[in-house]
C-alpha cells in the first residue's frame, strides 16, 4: 500500500514531520515503514530553506526501495537548466536568464551550479520517470493524459524516464514532445480569447490558463480556470472537447496549489498539492472509490 506525498519544495522538517506522522522511522538513515512504501508526486526542490534535508530523505528513500518517485516540472527545469544546448555553443536547453535562475535561486544556494553534487542530483533527477502505472493507481506530476503518453512513447526508455535526446526535443517550442511534457509537467492550458489576459504569480501577463481537467461540471470558463487569482474571465461555454480524466483507475497528481483542508476532486482523482505551508499526503488502503479522511498533512508556518 502507499502514501502519496505532494510536491515538497526544499521543505525538509514539514517531509520528516509529515513522515513521522505517517509512521515511518528512520533505520540506518532511511524512513521506511514496515508494510506501506511513499510515493513522491515530484517538485522536490525550488523555493524552501532545506534542499539537502528534503532530497536527502527523498533519493535516500527511492534507492533503498521504501518510496517511488515521479518527475516534477521542476526537476525537469532543472535538467534542462543544466544541460548544454548541442544545437547552441554557449546556450543551455533552459536559459539562464535573469527569471530563470532567481526561480532556481533556492535549490542552486544548497547544490551550487557545476559543483559535483549539483551534476549528482541532475543525474539522479534524470532517473525519475514521468509517470507511475501501478494498475490499480496512476501517479503523474500534473495531467494523467493518454494523447501525451502516446507522444513521449517513443522518447521513453522500459522506466519511462526520458532520454538523452527527448530533453532537446522537449525544449523546442512547437515540437509535439514540448505540448507533451507541457500538458503532462505543467497542465492542460486553454488559450483565452484575443485581447483577453491574466497575469501570473511573477505578474507576468498570459494569455492561456490552465484548466480544472479533473472537474466534468466546470464547462463554463472562470469555473473551469485554476490559478487566476481575482481576474474576472469573459463568461463562455468550453468547447465540448475540452480533455476530462474519464478512467476508473484511481488517479493521484500533484502541481496545483490547492486551497483549505485537501479532499478528493471526484470519486477516484485526488491531488495531494497544496497551498504554500502545508505537505499532503494520502494514505490510500486499496479503495477505488477514494475517501476525504485518507488525507493526511502537516503545516508550517511560511
Ligand atoms: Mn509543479
Amino acid at each position: 500500500m502507499y502514501d502519496i506525498i505532494g510536491d515538497i519544495h526544499g521543505y525538509g522538517t514539514p517531509l520528516a514531520d509529515l513522515l513521522k506522522k505517517l509512521n515511518y522511522t528512520e533505520q540506518n538513515g532511511v524512513f521506511r515503514h514496515p508494510e506501506r512504501k511513499v510515493i513522491f508526486v515530484g517538485d522536490f526542490i525550488d523555493r524552501g530553506p532545506e534542499h539537502k534535508k528534503a532530497l536527502t530523505i527523498c533519493r535516500s528513500m527511492v534507492e533503498q526501495g521504501s518510496a517511488l518517485a515521479v518527475m516534477g516540472n521542476h526537476e525537469f527545469n532543472a535538467i534542462c537548466y543544466a544541460t548544454p544546448d548541442p544545437e547552441n555553443t554557449g546556450v543551455f536547453l533552459r536559459k539562464h536568464t535573469e527569471s530563470n535562475r532567481k526561480a532556481h535561486q533556492a535549490f542552486l544556494n544548497e547544490y551550487p551550479l557545476g559543483s559535483a553534487e549539483y551534476e549528482d542530483m541532475i543525474d539522479w533527477f534524470r532517473t525519475l520517470p514521468l509517470f507511475l502505472d501501478l494498475e490499480a493507481i496512476r501517479v503523474v506530476h500534473a495531467v494523467w493524459h493518454q494523447p501525451s503518453l502516446d507522444v513521449i512513447q517513443p522518447w521513453i526508455n522500459v522506466d519511462h524516464c526520458l532520454l538523452t535526446d527527448a530533453y532537446v526535443q522537449a525544449s523546442r517550442r512547437g515540437s509535439d514532445v514540448y505540448s507533451a511534457i507541457e500538458n503532462l509537467l505543467k497542465g492542460i492550458e486553454f488559450k483565452l480569447p484575443e485581447g483577453c489576459s491574466i497575469k501570473d504569480q511573477n505578474g507576468k501577463a498570459r494569455t492561456e490558463v490552465r484548466l480544472k481537467w479533473w472537474d466534468k461540471l466546470a464547462t463554463r470558463l472562470p469555473e473551469a480556470a485554476t490559478n487566476t487569482g481575482n481576474v474576472d474571465l469573459p463568461e463562455m461555454d468550453l468547447p465540448g472537447n475540452i480533455y476530462r480524466y474519464s478512467d476508473s483507475v484511481p488517479l493521484f497528481f500533484g502541481h496545483y496549489w490547492m486551497q483549505g483542508i485537501p479532499e478528493t476532486l471526484s470519486p477516484n482523482i485526488a491531488c495531494v498539492d497544496s497551498e504554500n505551508g502545508r505537505l499532503v499526503a494520502y494514505r490510500w488502503q486499496g479503495e477505488k472509490i477514494l475517501n476525504d479522511d485518507h488525507f493526511v498533512w502537516v503545516d508550517w508556518e511560511v
